[in-house]
This record gives C-alpha cells, structure tokens and sequence, in this order.
C-alpha cells in the first residue's frame, strides 16, 4: 500500500469551474448525476476520485464516451484528453442503506446525511476530490417530502419544483467556491428551531437548527451559542458570517463531533442536546466550544482552505486555538486553559510516545482519516497560541487579518499562514517553522540560582527533543516561556516571557533583593515537558502564592506527580505530610473565589496524566498509589470535606459559571465522602434530590469509582429513568464500564444486549469499548491482557463495519513498548493477529503496521 508524500504534491490539471448535482434519493439506489464544468490549468490527465460507485452512463460535452476514451479502476476515473475546457456529465448510483462506514452519504435511522472530509465526496460520485479544488455547487435534492420534508444542501435555496411524480426537487446554490470536502445534504424528519441574528454590517441571517423530533426544546442552548460565536468573531476578529442562512443539523450516527460545512453544519446529536435534566455543565461547556469551532472554521477552512491534506493543521489547529479563546470569554479562562493543557499531557504526548507519532504537519500519510488527531488539532492549537504569545495579542490578530484578506477563496498551506503572521508584524518566523516540521515532546529543564550579594538571579533553560519512531534527529525550537519570580518575604513579584531560541540560554535579572522563588511556564506557555527541581514545600508555596491561576494548579499537578515518582521508585505507597493536609485544610475551610479552581486544586491527577512521566508505565503501582491516596485524603479530612459539602448550598439548576464551580466543589468534596461511614446515604440522597444531571451523575460515578455496593441500584434506576433517551444512556454505559472491577467484563457484554446498543453506531461504540479503554486503568491494562483482548476483537469486529471507528478504538493497542515484558507480549501477539487479516482496512493497516515495524 503506498502512502502520499508531501513533498510529491503537484496542482491539479483541471480546475472544475461549476458542479451540478442532481441526487435522487433512494435507500439502496439513490441516483446521483453530475455535470462539472471544467477548465485545463495544467498539463496531465482529468482524473476523478471515486470509491464504492456503479457508473451508469458518462458523456463530455453531451456526447456519450466510449469505454476506449476513459479508464475506470476501483479508486476512480481517468479521461486522458478531455480538451481545455468543457462539461461532464456523469450518472452514478450509490447504496446509502449500505454505507456503515459513515462516509459519503449513507442512510441512518431514516435520515440520510453526509460526512465528505476527507475524503468522502468520491464515495458520492467520481469528482476530483482534493481540497484544492474549489468549484461553486448547485445541488438539487429529489425526494418524497411527505417522508422526507426537509431536504438542505449548503448555499440559499433557490428553488421548489414538485414533480408530477409526486417527489419534490429542492435546489440549492451555494456562491462561494469551495471544495468537494464541505459539501453536505441532509433528508429528513426533524424538529426545526429557528431564529434571527443580524451581523454588525445589518446582514440578515436565519439561523436553523433540526433535531430529532421530539428534541427540539433540547436545541435551545446551541442555538444561543450560535449566537455568541457568531458575535464574538465579529468582536475579537471583525469576521462577519457571509451567507443568509445558517443550518446545523444533529444526528445520532456520525463519526466525528461534528463538520462546518458551508451553511450546513452536520453534527453529533450529543454537541447539540442539552437541557438541565439530560445534559451536565461539561456538556453545556463543550456543546458552546463545538458549536463555536464549526462556526469559526466559515472563515478559518471554508473561505480559507487547505492546499492539501497534510495541510489539516492550518484549519484545525487555528480554528481549535479560536475555539478555546472563545470559550475561555465564555466560561472560565482558567478551566478552559486546564482543560486543554489536561489533553496535551496526556492524549498528545503519548501519541508523541507512540509509534504513530508525527508532526503537526504531517509529511506522509496513507489513510487520511489517521491523521485527526490531538496532534494536529491540539498542538496544533498550541502552536498558534505560542504564535499569539510571541507577537502579542495585536499583532497576532493583524497577522491574522492579513492571512485572511490576502487569501481569501485559496486553498493554502502553514507556510502561508506563517508567512503572513511574519509580513504583518516584521518578526523573522524561520525557526519557529520547525513547529510544524519536527515531531516529539521537547523537554524543558530549568534552574536557578540566586547570588544574595549581587541581588541577581540567573536563570539556566536547556531544551532537548528525544527521537521519536517518526523521526530521529531533532533540532531546537522557538520556546516562549512565561515565568513569575516571586520574592515571598516581601511579596514583590514580576512576570516576564523568556524566548529559548538555542539548546540552552541563560538570563540575569538584577535588583532581586530576597531569595526568590521562580513559577515556569505559566499558562503553559509551550508544549512541553518541564524539568524543575523543586521540593515539596516549593510546588507548594507556588500553588498557594502564583499570580497565574493555571500555573497554582499545574504547581499541584508537579507536587503529586513528583510524591508518586519519588515513592513508586522506592516500592513504597505514598503517605500525607502535614504540609499538604493544612493546605488542603485551608482551601477546604476558605475555598477561593473560583470555587472550580479550588475544585481543581483539590483533586488528584489521573492515571494517564502521571503514566505520561514513565517511559515504561508501572501500571500497579500507579493505580495502588492513586487509591491509597484518595483514601488517605478522604480520611485525614473527612470532616472538612463534609464541612465544605454541606456549606455549598443547592439552588435550582442554571449552567452559569458560579454555580458550575460550586457543583464541581461539591462534587469533588463527595468523590471523597464516599471513601467514610456516611458516603453511601450521601451519593443516595444526591441522586434522588438533584435536579440536574450534573449532580446526578456525579452522584453516581463517585459510588461507582469508589465500589460502593448501593450503587447497583441506582444505576438500575439510572438506567430505566432515561431508558429512552440514547444520549443518557451513552452515561449509563459509560459509568457502568469505568467500574475497577473485574465483573465489569461481563457487565459489557450485557451491555451489548442493550436494546440501544448498535455496533452500527459510533456513539454506542465510543460509550461501552472507548470509554472501557481510556478510564478504566484498572481493568482495561490488566496483567492477564483480558482488557486488551477485548479490544483487539472489538476492533477486529468493528473494520469491517466502519474502519474510521475501528482505527481510532485501537489506539490504546499500539503503544505496547510504555508496558511491561508480559503486557509487551500479549499486545504483540494481538497486533501480529490482526496484521495477518487480508482484508484489513488502509486505516487499521497504517496504525497496525507502523506499531509492528
Ligand atoms: N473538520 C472536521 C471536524 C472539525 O474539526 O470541525
Ligand atoms: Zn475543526
């Protein structure tokens, strides 16, 4: 199987200047004919994409081709001279009810709906399907609107025409070029929800949300995001939304969170839901985030797109870094900053660790659908924050304006984003490219050293990028690197950004009267690994002193990850020094005013976040020691915990943020509770008095963590409470596969038995084996690989249903060097299983392979 390379791209030959689509719909023969008005930009042949098609018939310039002038294989069409210009006109036929891989149009629960990025739209019909190809669309959809009454496409509606058939014909026209990847249709049956929003230049736009019917009071909350988003890019970045109508649609099969195509985003069900008895503030809080990211990508990918696909990170990781801007202006800064960092340290450097490993612009890919990843996305987004950092807020958004203004209607790469963030500010941005060429986690080692006589304190920062299984030699980085000194016995403190440039620098800073104490990398400045020797008392003095809210909470994250290290490598269980008890002790008794950060605080890290310091993790020894500690603090400060649970009073639910933090404090307080005597009459009275799924839930999860036997029951009731309803079900099958003990397998398979359950269905999927592998340590990496085991079937099952899924479940399966001798062989074995499989997908092939080499 060969991959595409990079360095190999070369423009199209063809531009199609105009695509005509006629889509008559049918479950198992929908018909698609296409006319493309095209245009030679290049020499070459004409070639169209095209995957699982029947070809019905074929005509240039409305005279049929005969089978000598083309050539068909099963990965598309060529016509080897079609002359400079002309039109082609080509009639497919696809079968919807068929497609479970969830690409290109398929058929689900009586909607029929479209996912074409990557690479779906060849699957729709033969189309030179490459993100730089931008052509302006006209799609008319042909249908029974007596089943199917809505019938969208991306663009303004142009037309209704009903047939003598008794079908409707609804075109649309979309004005803006784009390429094949934004395309959508949707039919269906849907509760619509509708408003208004008028742009800051008097644009009228309509607004259009379809949910499943019976859910539209449930679309409420999106709706109002929307709008938020919508204003608050005209706020932060003066872009306005371009088209009249702007249409999202929810569906509960989909691959993905949700997709921005042109005026017609398509999402999954559960980022456009929510009320207070069915939804949690997490979900309020990523439904915002998802809602914003789809909206913003409308400039930032659709009116500005990628050249090519090894490119994703232009859209995605910019668009990710403005979603979370957002949402920090939205919800709170701080948790939003933990959040994301909370991901980079765990899902993005073990996929630095792992044999998939790979730059944010990656040079090589076979399957396109590997390569959504955290790290593109996610270090993606890192990447442009380390931009803003270093240009600064304003200069960062002329660099910003002037990518969009010089490239508006292309189809472009990093380098040209770059390039405009160097024009716009005159800072020379060569080595800071290297951010999207070199792969791996740097690792920043820091000290200091502080001459009383001289008042001085120099500070030493060395970087070095181990090899990673994509790449062995690494070269330094552009590393901003925010820091505090604070002076604690006078109080005086200054902030500064540090730039390392070379592999190591030093800086002087003069003037320093008292022993300072300096916090690195404050906000997280960049993504990497901090290296400080630091003791105890001083993670600790940080996380009470710090002026960066973020930077008190990493200083516990490096208090307990240093505990950890320190009494694992001494095959000892940690203990509590009184230290951190009456700092515990005074954050419980005086929570601060940001009651989640004090939550946040409070809380432990969690099993991937500290395995993320092992090369090999010890898996036992990390789970003994993360529950010995939760025990530990649940009864050291038992009647604080209580204190502080019965002070935080109960009003009725609204997601807003003070009441969001005192949940998340009352919770955590609980998490705790249910370790002592009186745990189990508290988690019951919660669940039955909450009126919000918040505490509810949380109720449940803190018994079933903790194994308290009464919460067999409530998850009975849980479970026939919302028997109806999928999207809480997905929390019941979540909560009943993160239990640590060893029933949980058969609890599993009863779980397939669920009447919702679907193997069809990626969110049922995802909330039984997702949810199994990535929060259940105890289990899921169990010594006798029962857990991995399960999984390489699961995904062995799933390829051949749906590969996206069955590629992204596996990789927990992959990395099987960070184990030990006995993990490492059964992974091995299982890898080697399915690599022997012949009909094994290019997905599940990419990842398998590069894992084996
Ligand atoms: N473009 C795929 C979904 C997203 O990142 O918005
Ligand atoms: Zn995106």
């Amino acid at each position: 199987r060969q991959p595409k390379r990079l360095a190999d791209y070369q423009i199209p030959a063809f531009v199609i200047e105009q695509t005509r689509l006629r889509v008559e719909l049918h479950p198992t023969a929908t018909r698609v004919q296409s006319e493309l008005v095209f245009r030679r930009q290049s020499a070459g042949p004409l070639w169209l994409d095209g995957q699982a098609l029947t070809l019905i018939s074929i005509e240039l310039n409305g005279q049929p081709l005969q089978q000598t002038e083309y050539q068909l294989n099963d990965k598309g069409l060529m016509i080897t001279d079609p002359g400079a210009s002309g039109s082609l006109q080509l009639v497919t036929e696809i079968n919807p009810e068929q497609n479970t891989a969830l690409e290109g149009l398929y058929l689900a629960e009586g909607v029929y709906c479209t996912q074409c990025e990557a690479e779906g739209f060849r699957r729709i019909t033969y189309y030179p399907d490459r993100p730089d190809v931008l052509s302006v669309f006209t799609t008319t959809l042909v249908a029974d609107t007596v089943q199917l009454p809505f019938l969208l496409s991306n663009g303004n509606k142009v037309a209704t025409e009903l047939l003598a058939d008794g079908r409707t014909a609804v075109t649309w026209h979309d004005p803006f070029a784009k390429p094949s990847y934004l395309f959508a249709l949707v039919a269906g049956d849907f509760d619509r929800l509708a408003d208004r929003f008028t742009t800051a230049g008097g644009r009228e736009v309509e607004l259009e949300f379809f949910v499943e019917k019976g859910k539209g009071s449930r679309a409420g909350f999106a709706l109002s995001s929307l709008m938020r988003a919508m204003r608050w890019d005209e706020q932060r970045f003066g872009l306005e939304y371009d088209l009249d109508r702007y249409m999202v649609v929810a569906v509960d099969f989909f691959n993905m969170g949700a997709m921005e195509n042109k005026g017609l985003n398509i999402f999954n069900s559960k980022y456009v839901l929510a009320d207070d008895v069915t939804a949690t503030d997490r979900d309020y809080f990523n439904i915002e985030s998802i809602i914003g990211h789809e909206y913003f990508h409308n400039w930032t990918g659709n009116r500005v797109t990628c050249r090519d696909w090894f490119q994703l990170s232009l859209k995605e990781g910019l668009t990710v870094f403005r979603d979370q801007e957002f949402s920090a202006d939205m919800a709170s800064a701080t948790l939003t900053r933990i959040d994301a960092v909370k991901l980079i340290r765990t899902a993005q450097f073990a996929e630095d660790a792992s044999p998939m490993a790979h730059p944010i612009r990656p040079p090589q890919v076979l399957e396109m659908n590997n390569f959504y990843t955290v790290t593109v996305y996610d270090k993606g987004a890192e990447v442009i924050r380390m931009l803003q950092t270093l240009l600064g807020r304003d200069g960062f958004t002329a660099g910003h304006s002037l990518y969009l203004q010089r490239h508006d209607g292309q189809a472009v790469t990093c380098d040209d984003f770059v390039q405009a963030m160097q024009d716009a500010t005159g800072q020379d941005l060569t080595q800071f490219r290297r951010w999207y060429s070199q792969s791996g986690t740097p690792e920043l080692t820091v000290s200091s050293q502080y001459d009383p006589d001289r008042q001085q304190l120099r500070l030493q920062l060395r970087q070095h990028t181990a090899a990673t299984a994509d790449q062995l030699s690494k070269l330094p980085l552009v590393i901003p690197v925010k820091i505090e000194i604070l002076q604690p016995a006078t109080g005086r403190r200054q902030q500064q950004l540090l730039v390392l440039s070379a592999e190591s620098a030093e800086f002087l800073f003069d003037n320093i009267a008292d022993n300072p104490l300096v916090v690195w990398l404050e906000d997280f400045s960049a993504p990497v690994k901090l290296h400080c020797q630091y003791t105890a008392a001083q993670w600790l003095s940080i996380a009470e002193l710090a002026s960066n809210d973020f930077a008190r909470w990493d200083a516990m994250q490096q208090y307990w990850s240093q505990l950890l290290q320190q009494t694992i490598a001494a095959a000892e269980l940690p203990t509590l020094s009184p230290a951190l008890l009456a700092l515990y002790r005074r954050w419980l008794q005086q929570p601060l005013a940001d009651l989640a950060l004090t939550a946040e605080l409070l809380q432990l890290p969690d099993f991937d976040s500290l395995a993320e310091q092992y090369q090999q993790i010890p898996v036992e020894a990390l789970v003994q020691a993360l529950d010995s500690l939760q025990q530990q603090l649940a009864t050291a400060l038992y009647e604080d915990w209580l204190a502080c649970y019965q002070r935080l009073t109960v009003t009725p639910y609204v997601y807003e943020q003070t009441q969001v933090g005192c949940r998340a404090l009352r919770n955590l307080c609980l998490s705790y509770l249910v370790h002592g005597a009186a745990g189990a009459a508290l988690m019951q009275q919660q669940y039955h008095s909450a009126d919000n799924m918040t505490d509810r839930l949380a109720a449940l999860r803190c018994g079933q963590l903790a194994g308290v036997a009464e919460t067999a029951a409530l998850l009975k009731d849980f479970a026939a409470r919302f028997a109806d309803d999928v999207q809480v079900l997905d929390k019941y099958f979540n909560l009943v596969v993160s239990s640590p003990k060893a029933q949980v397998f058969a609890a599993m398979v009863q779980l397939t038995e669920h009447p919702a359950f679907s193997w069809k269905n990626p969110n049922r999927v995802r909330a039984v084996y997702g949810a199994f592998s990535q929060r259940n340590p105890a289990q899921f990496h169990r010594a006798d690989g029962e857990g991995y085991r399960l999984l390489a079937d699961v995904v062995g099952r799933l390829d051949q249903v749906n590969p996206q899924l069955a590629a992204r479940l596996i990789t927990p399966l992959l990395s099987w060097q960070r184990y030990d001798q006995q993990r490492q062989q059964i992974l091995i074995a299982l890898l080697q299983q399915l690599a022997k499989r012949s009909d094994l997908s290019d997905d599940l092939y990419e990842k398998v392979s590069r894992s084996l080499v």
